[in-house]
């Protein structure tokens, strides 16, 4: 191996509000060399993730939180370089949670397979990966829709949110997604089949929704909240479930603020709320990507990647998905 430098990006301190660039450092040392039992990989995709925003916070988490100087979090789709174990040979692609990193060295039992003939293996970190599953369990595991429900999905546009709309088609619903910009939500509707499209920047979403869906809305897959999810609220119908995704417009907030605000109109509507964590499928992620693997090559998903090239590039990426300057499932591009 003529190269022998690896380079990770570390959390340099702790971001109070928006991270900017003097919050990752990176850190470089000698690539590792496998021992018995591991394989040495080489990154070649990175996944930005919205968790990864919550892993720099300190406080109560599912996972562990980062610690300054600790290297950020994070999977990847990698190569199989050297083995020292008989379940992978060189050349193999897997994925790893490996953080922020072009190399490492991991036992072989912390490795995933990925099968290359599948799909493309960029969609190991988005629709095949835990973006799909998030999408996918939320929506049939959680939401239950019945065929002729209508369905809000926010951050629509995105790795979780396009797959929702898209599975919720599928299933028979009325699908309206929510998004940041004309080009997101035309592509909602022109692409992706989805009967509706608002622009929260510059649409009232509560006025939208009450003039789309007079009826109101049966299911929502909140990603987002905040004044969106504010919007959605005011439209909920008669025995409506909501689950809580994510509400990445409260991740880079310096405090969480006090509430939720809007509460009592669920009590009229007895609505079911309730958050879910992609994990809590886990046994079940095989049957799911095997059948999101089938709607795909029906031409029954499409899936939109957003790929910056550099690992380099990877905090100026990350600040900018917390912004919604992505257009679909956000990786970084570190080696061919
Ligand atoms: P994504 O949608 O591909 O990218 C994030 C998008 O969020 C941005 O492009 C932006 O789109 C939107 N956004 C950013 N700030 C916003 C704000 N203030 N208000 C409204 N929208 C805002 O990301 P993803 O990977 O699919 O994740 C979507 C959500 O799912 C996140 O909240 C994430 O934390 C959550 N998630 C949860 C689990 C779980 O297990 N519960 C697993 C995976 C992901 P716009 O241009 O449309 O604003
Ligand atoms: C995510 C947002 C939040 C996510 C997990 C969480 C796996 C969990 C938050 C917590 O433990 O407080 O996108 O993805």
């Amino acid at each position: 191996m003529t190269n022998t430098l690896n380079r990770a990006w570390t959390m340099a301190a702790r971001p109070i509000g928006e991270p900017t660039q003097d919050n990752f450092a990176m850190k470089e040392s000698v690539i590792p060399a496998p021992k018995h039992g591991e394989v040495l990989i080489k990154t070649l995709y990175m996944s930005l993730d919205p968790y990864m925003r919550g892993r720099m916070r300190s406080g109560p988490s599912y996972a562990t939180v980062l610690e300054p100087g600790d290297i950020m979090t994070g999977e990847v789709v990698a190569r199989v370089e050297q083995s020292e174990s008989q379940k992978y040979n060189v050349g193999d692609i897997v994925r790893a949670n490996i953080g922020w990193q072009e190399w490492a060295a991991v036992g072989a039992h912390n490795v995933n397979r990925v099968d290359p003939n599948l799909a493309p293996i960029s969609t190991s970190l988005g629709i095949l990966g835990m973006p799909g599953m998030t999408a996918y369990f939320g929506l049939l595991a959680v939401l239950k829709p019945r065929a002729g429900d209508t369905l809000v999905v926010s951050a629509a546009s995105g790795a979780v949110g396009a797959v929702v709309g898209q599975i919720g088609k599928i299933n028979g619903c009325e699908v309206i997604g929510i998004a940041g910009t004309e080009e997101k939500c035309a592509y909602l509707i022109n692409e992706l089949g989805f009967s509706h499209g608002i622009n929260y920047k510059k649409q009232n979403v509560s006025k939208e929704l009450s003039s789309i869906a007079p009826a109101g809305i049966d299911c929502y897959f909140d990603n987002v909240g905040g004044p969106v999810s504010d919007g959605v609220f005011e439209n909920l119908a008669l025995k409506s479930r909501v689950a809580i995704c994510g509400q990445i417009s409260q991740y880079n907030a310096a405090e969480t603020p006090k509430g939720p605000r809007n509460l009592a109109s669920l009590i009229r509507t007895r609505t079911t709320v309730e958050g879910f964590l992609v994990y809590d499928f886990v046994l079940e992620h095989e049957v799911a990507r095997s059948r999101i693997a089938t709607w795909i090559k029906e031409g029954r998903l499409k899936y939109k990647e957003d790929v910056v090239d550099g690992f380099e590039n990877a905090p100026t990426a990350f600040i900018g998905l917390l912004n919604g300057k992505n257009f679909g499932k956000l990786l970084v591009k570190v080696s061919d």
